[in-house]
């Protein structure tokens, strides 16, 4: 398939530092080893794990070193960040989960009304395993940018409305092993048994078993995009829309893409203003209008040259130069000047945060795995 072969060819990613037998990667900083150490110890002393993954990449954004740990543990996933994710792969991947008989929720770590149904299941859980142990502990883990922090606050703030007399500094002094006195900090959620979700999460080594994974892991943001470069990144995600045929479908838009509330509520990391001519002003009509045209011109364009291409995407020489003509009209219609010196890295940049803020529409970049093929 010419995805897979513009991946190894075009996008070789020597500076990441693959090993042959995959998954070791040289590039982490040794703080996140040591960090995972910690995790463990965390882990052993939880009654349940919330693994928080990306919605986009739900297998992706797992991490494989830590699945037998994981997976001993009472665990739920919860595949974050549904608001950027197509619905209907989402609900397939949900029933994925299901049949694989591993509770899983998708949320979006913003809503609160979201993390209450997380936080139901968590108790649903629990209670019906551990109705006399007084306390419980439970940790949230995952791999970077995945919305752990989000999640924490959410949960803290409804921590507070349920036990509006729990103080912001108080440590839940839980001992839940014998002999082992433990200054862990928790939010209480729940009372008969007491809950508590832990304040810190675990922060999970991505792992990089190969190099299509990795480039997922950059687009999503739990790489950073120096390790990979925007410019990879940017072509890995305009060859996966060419081989799907995604440009195709971007014919019949109308200019205006409906902003429901919710995602009026959602802040972005990669922030929509990057997207703006520098000015003072803060946003306002004409500033949503400037990046509704922004999307709609980039939608037209790739629409175009994939549907004036004659080539194959299939075949990786016709992949990558619709992909190099594609780079030329993104410039335009991202109003790049002509002579930037820098053109291409804007053009990646400006590209992979229409992408990242959900502007090119909804995306799950996992492909569902057959029955029975394990999670
Ligand atoms: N669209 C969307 N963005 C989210 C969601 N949860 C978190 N984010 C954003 O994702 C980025 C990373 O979140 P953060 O909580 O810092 O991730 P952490 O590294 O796992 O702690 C931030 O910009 C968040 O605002 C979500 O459910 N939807
Ligand atoms: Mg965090």
């Amino acid at each position: 398939m010419g995805l897979k072969r513009i991946i190894k060819k075009g996008l070789g990613l020597g500076e990441m530092g693959f090993t042959k037998g995959g998954g070791n990667i040289n590039w982490f900083p040794g703080h996140m080893a040591a960090a995972t150490r910690a995790i463990k110890h965390r882990l052993k002393i939880s009654d349940l794990v919330i693994e928080v993954r990306d919605s986009r990449i739900p297998l992706s954004s797992a991490h494989p070193g830590l699945q037998p740990q994981l997976s001993a543990k009472r665990r739920v996933i919860a595949l974050n960040k549904k608001d950027l994710a197509n619905p209907n792969i989402l609900n397939k991947w949900v029933r994925h989960f299901d049949s694989c008989k591993q509770d899983c929720i998708a949320i979006n770590a913003h809503s609160r009304s979201s993390v209450q149904k997380l936080l139901e299941l968590v108790e649903l859980k629990l209670k019906e395993v551990i109705s006399r142990e007084p306390t419980l502990l439970v940790m949230v883990v995952g791999v970077p940018n995945v919305g752990k922090s989000a999640l924490i606050n959410s949960i803290h703030q409804i921590a507070l409305s349920r036990f509006p007399v729990q103080e912001k500094t108080k440590r839940a002094s839980v001992g839940p092993l014998p002999g082992v006195t433990q200054d862990i900090a928790g939010f209480k959620i729940a009372h008969r048994p007491s809950i508590y979700v832990l304040d810190t999460p675990g922060v999970l080594v991505p792992s990089i078993p190969d190099i299509e994974t990795g480039l997922k892991l950059a687009l999503s943001g739990s790489i950073k995009d120096s390790v990979v470069g925007e410019e990879r990144i940017a072509q890995y995600l305009l060859a996966v829309l060419n081989t799907r045929g995604t440009p195709l479908h971007w014919r019949h838009l109308n200019n205006r893409t409906e902003v429901s509330q919710s995602e009026t509520e959602i802040k972005h990391e990669y922030n929509l203003k990057d997207l703006r001519p520098k000015r003072r002003k803060p946003p306002n009509a004409s500033d949503v209008t400037y990046i509704e045209d922004l999307v709609t011109g980039v939608q037209r364009a790739l629409h175009v040259s994939l549907s004036e291409f004659d080539g194959n995407v299939e075949d990786e020489n016709d992949l990558e130069s619709v992909i190099e003509q594609q780079f030329e009209v993104l410039q335009r219609a991202l109003k790049i000047p002509h002579k930037a010196s820098e053109a291409r890295l804007m053009v990646s940049k400006k590209f992979l945060t229409l992408f990242r803020t959900g502007k090119l529409g909804p995306f799950i970049l996992d492909d569902v795995p057959d029955a029975n093929s394990g999670f």
